[in-house]
């Protein structure tokens, strides 16, 4: 049993390294200034928030690519950070809900889940598996590669080398280990031909919108908790990556992908793992403010809020 905690601590995280288009760093200022503290507070929760995560800079000069690893140094340094600051929040008994910024700071959200609760188990809402290794990826951008390194796919001596003497990036997540066994995706519908062998071979429980088409979103969110939470008793972190849901629905994210989550679908998902009553940490990411018209960004950025409340106990009844 879990004693569900009370407050939430907000960690808004303005970070765009891990892909390369800008804006997306802009996500949870917009979010927070929609008004989501107060929802949130609505919902009847202590909220907590400092204002946005402040990060050390590393200019791109001194941040060349490790083999085909763009912004190793800082994504690596950011997420790092994020993990010490979310783990913190855990340990003090807080829910800790990070809004992103890219999916590459689910590094640090998930290992800081794990260094409080290291039995949690992972539900990642997404378009994409976002389980690259370094040597299956071929954009290089680290936000398709968050999987790969908390389950120890990969590790910081596959990198590549790097300068005499610098500390290898990634080195602070090699004794991370979350299980592939409990990891479940749901929405997946483009994942690459690297990506999907992995999937294959550690045989990661994967719900992809076919599945859901098949047995209807009801059906699959409870498949994807008995999979990797079969007592049902393990924490459960939730990551949700807003490109899930269809672009009609959430238009302004970096990588878009038609034939996605409806608006329900998505909110389903949130809710009913609210009502199990184990979930210990949400993320929401990849809300990008600076893609599409005026319209397209508020629409994104309020359905990002009401995720967000639908996985901390909003009902509709
Ligand atoms: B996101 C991709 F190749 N797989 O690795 C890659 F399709 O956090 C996309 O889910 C990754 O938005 C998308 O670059 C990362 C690509
Ligand atoms: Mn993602
Ligand atoms: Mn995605
Ligand atoms: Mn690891």
């Amino acid at each position: 049993f879990i004693s569900e905690p009370r407050t939430i601590a907000i960690v808004g995280c303005p970070f765009s390294g891990g892909q390369g288009r800008l804006g997306v760093d802009e996500g949870p200022i917009h979010m927070v200034n929609a008004g989501l503290v107060q929802q949130l507070k609505g919902l009847g929760w202590e909220v907590e928030f400092d204002g946005h995560h402040q990060f050390e800079d590393i200019s791109a000069q001194s941040d060349p690519p490790i083999g085909k690893l763009k912004n190793p140094r800082l994504v690596s340094k950011v997420t790092e950070a994020v993990a010490t600051v979310v783990g913190g929040h855990a340990k003090k008994g807080h829910l800790p809900l990070t809004i992103g910024g890219d999916h590459s700071l689910a590094m640090g959200t998930v290992a800081g889940t794990l260094s409080k609760y290291p039995d949690a188990c992972v539900i990642w809402v997404d378009a994409h598996a976002d389980i690259n290794t370094p040597e299956t990826t071929e954009s290089g951008n680290i936000h398709g590669m968050p999987v790969a390194f908390l389950a120890s796919l990969t590790n910081s001596s596959s990198l590549g080398a790097t300068a005499v003497g610098e500390t290898q990036p990634f080195a602070w997540l090699d004794n991370v280990h979350l299980p592939p066994s409990r990891i479940a995706y749901i929405g997946l519908r483009d994942v690459d031909a690297g990506e999907k062998a992995i999937l294959r071979e550690h045989n990661i429980a994967a719900y992809s919108m076919h599945e859901v088409d098949r047995y209807g979103i009801g059906k699959v969110v409870e498949m994807a908790i008995d999979r990797v939470n079969p007592g049902r008793r393990a924490p459960i972190h939730l990551s949700f990556d807003v490109d899930a849901l269809d672009p009609t629905v959430a238009p302004s994210t970096g990588t878009p992908v038609r034939g996605g989550l409806t608006f329900r679908e998505g909110h389903y998902i949130c809710e009913r793992l609210f009502e199990t009553g184990l979930v210990v940490a949400v993320d929401l990411m990849e809300v990008n403010p600076s893609l599409e018209d005026e319209e397209s960004v508020q629409q994104t950025v309020a359905v990002g809020c009401s995720l967000v409340r639908a996985a901390l106990g909003e009902t509709l009844l």
